[in-house]
């Protein structure tokens, strides 16, 4: 290992944290083995039934630690506004500070991991490299699959190399003494008292969004929560599209989704390449190429099954990791709205024997499995291409039961930009917070970009005006009903008929309707052949509730006070005056 500046900050860090042993992982099987066998002597980990779950492993996490903690979670910037109103801000000296001392001496009795990561296809110009130390098995575990980790990635860092420093320890798991730091000045993570993936796992929402975020910016590249994904028409050309959703509005499924019998029929296939972070850059061509930084899938497991992600149900059939499902007698995993029937019992998310019909949940709303992209049936063959995939469009969307049609496109880059920065979403009943509720999630970036969101958008409308062709902007909504309360659209498979027509107008193969929004399909040129559904519902703009919604956009938007850019007012206002023309 020659990288001196790597080596002092491990002996530094060491210092601090006191473990009784440094392990610098080298990525291998025979490694991963060891881990493994350490962890279930331990009781950190079980494994899993091997006939029926070949090399997977089954953890629980703390019961106080099951999902991300976003008001724990601070950008620590010399100066606030930089974090913005979109971010929790600390000092970097008081974040230092108070951090160090949950530190200081909390490896005592462990080991600490050293792991050398790179997100992205090694030496590729888009892949960046991070270090994460750790106390935990489990998180190395997870990041061995999540990213690309081991001695390759320091042979490429070289000498001087420069990384991302993620330093990482569970201490003692406790919510009082738990923060998650970004400290971008410095290009330095510090997360401690989680066990969690969100918040330990700091290649993912850490590294490769919040400070890839603001890399992004002053590089003039784009670091995005968004799917990538193939699709296949049937003369063989693949058009990729890149997604962005928030959290729990169907992401993996979309990026996997297999084609319904009819567009099968005609030749349509899938290829993934994420289901979570996009990282995008113009290339010399002038169009937009995109990469997924991660090597694995950390889904939620509530949900998923054979019908709505058959590709997904594949891919954790081995060498998974799962976070507090429900563990069967024998010594497999079951979850609400899983494969199979019910079981008639079992040990919970918490540890404790469990029935069903008792209302007590089997599994956490947010449990998790951790799988190999390369198990995923549907996985691209450009996965490890270092220029990655080039965009023809870029979707937006989030569950809305009313406001927004099934699909509607952009009038031109900057108003894209616009119905990026106005995307809502309603709340689950997985999520706290009053359900139905509707919350502001710009680009779904709100919980993940690493400074103000004004200028954030600001960079969104220089990188229009870098590409020669950029691609065209969506906006999707799966999740339209009735007065009744029922669904509109069947979602799903069918889903990948609002991407035909996606695909067919960036090839300006379709007439579209101009609305006030934006533009709409004509009934005729979206292929439902076999739906029995409520089209004019689903395409029907609500003239008076859009009028509304523009009220809440600008409040939203005051919130930046005279950092957002003119242009989206520009946009705003010119969408309040074509909504009252109409
Ligand atoms: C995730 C999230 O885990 O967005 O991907 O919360
Ligand atoms: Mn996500």
């Amino acid at each position: 290992m020659r990288n001196k500046p790597l080596l002092s900050w491990v002996e530094e860090m060491a210092k601090m944290c006191q473990p009784d042993k440094i392990h610098w992982c080298d990525g291998s099987v025979e490694e991963k083995e060891r881990l493994e066998e350490e962890a279930i002597k331990t009781g950190e980990l079980i494994r899993l039934n091997q006939e029926k779950l070949p090399g997977c492993l089954f953890h629980r996490t703390d019961p106080s630690d099951v999902a991300r903690t976003e008001d724990l979670t601070f950008i620590c910037t010399s100066d606030k506004d930089s974090a913005g109103p979109n971010n929790n801000w600390m000092s970097p000296e008081e974040g230092y500070r108070k951090a160090r001392e949950i530190f200081a001496g909390s490896m005592t009795g462990r080991t600490m991991y050293v792991m050398p990561f790179s997100m992205g296809p090694v030496g590729s110009p888009f892949a960046k490299i991070g270090v994460q130390l750790t106390d935990s098995i489990y998180v190395v575990l997870n990041m061995r699959i999540m990213t690309r980790m081991g001695t390759h990635v320091l042979d490429n860092l070289g000498e001087w190399g420069e990384f991302t420093k993620c330093l990482h320890g569970k201490a003692d798991v406790n919510p009082n003494r738990r923060l998650i730091l970004h400290f971008p000045e410095d290009n330095t993570i510090w997360s401690v008292g989680s066990g969690y993936g969100g918040n330990a796992l700091l290649g993912k929402k850490c590294l490769s969004l919040r400070l890839a975020s603001t890399i992004a910016k002053k590089e003039g590249w784009l670091a995005e929560h968004m799917l990538i994904m193939g699709i296949e028409d049937p003369s063989g050309n693949i058009d990729y599209i890149a997604a962005a959703f928030p959290s729990a509005c169907g992401k993996t499924n979309l990026a996997m989704l297999i084609p319904p019998e009819g567009l099968k029929k005609k030749g349509y296939r899938i290829w993934t390449v994420g289901d979570d972070i996009a990282w995008m850059q113009v290339d010399s061509d002038g169009n937009l190429w995109a990469i997924n930084p991660e090597a694995g899938f950390f889904g939620v497991a509530p949900g998923t099954n054979s019908l709505t992600n058959p590709n997904a149900m594949t891919a954790i059939q081995k060498d998974t990791i799962y976070t507090n499902v429900l563990l069967k007698p024998d010594g497999t995993v079951w979850w609400e709205d899983g494969d199979g029937a019910v079981p008639e019992e079992g040990i919970d998310w918490l540890g404790n024997p469990w029935k069903p019909g008792t209302g007590v949940q089997a599994a956490h709303p947010n449990s998790r499995f951790t799988a190999p992209i390369t198990n995923c049936p549907s996985i691209s063959h450009r996965i490890e291409h270092h220029h990655g995939v080039p965009i023809s469009a870029i979707v937006f969307g989030g569950k809305r039961s009313h406001l927004t049609p099934l699909v509607y496109e952009a009038l031109n880059w900057e108003h894209g930009v616009y119905m990026g920065a106005i995307m809502a979403s309603e709340r689950t009943a997985a999520q706290y917070g009053k359900l139905g509720e509707v919350r502001r999630d710009p680009m779904a970036m709100l919980p993940f970009c690493g400074y103000n969101m004004a200028d954030y958008f600001s960079h969104w409308l220089d990188m229009g005006k870098k590409m020669t062709n950029p691609p065209k902007i969506f906006n999707v909504n799966w999740f339209k009903r009735d007065d009744n309360g029922k669904f509109l659209w069947p979602g799903y498979g069918e889903n990948l008929r609002v991407l035909e027509w996606i695909i067919a107008r960036c090839k300006g193969d379709v007439e579209a309707k101009k609305t006030a929004i934006g533009y709409l399909p004509m009934p005729e040129s979206l292929d439902l052949n076999g739906l029995d559904l409520e089209l004019e519902k689903l395409l029907e703009i609500n003239q008076q509730d859009w009028i509304e919604e523009t009220k809440a956009v600008s409040e939203f938007f005051s919130t930046f006070g005279s950092r957002l850019p003119q242009i989206l007012w520009d946009e705003h206002n010119a969408l309040c005056n074509r909504l009252k023309m109409e």
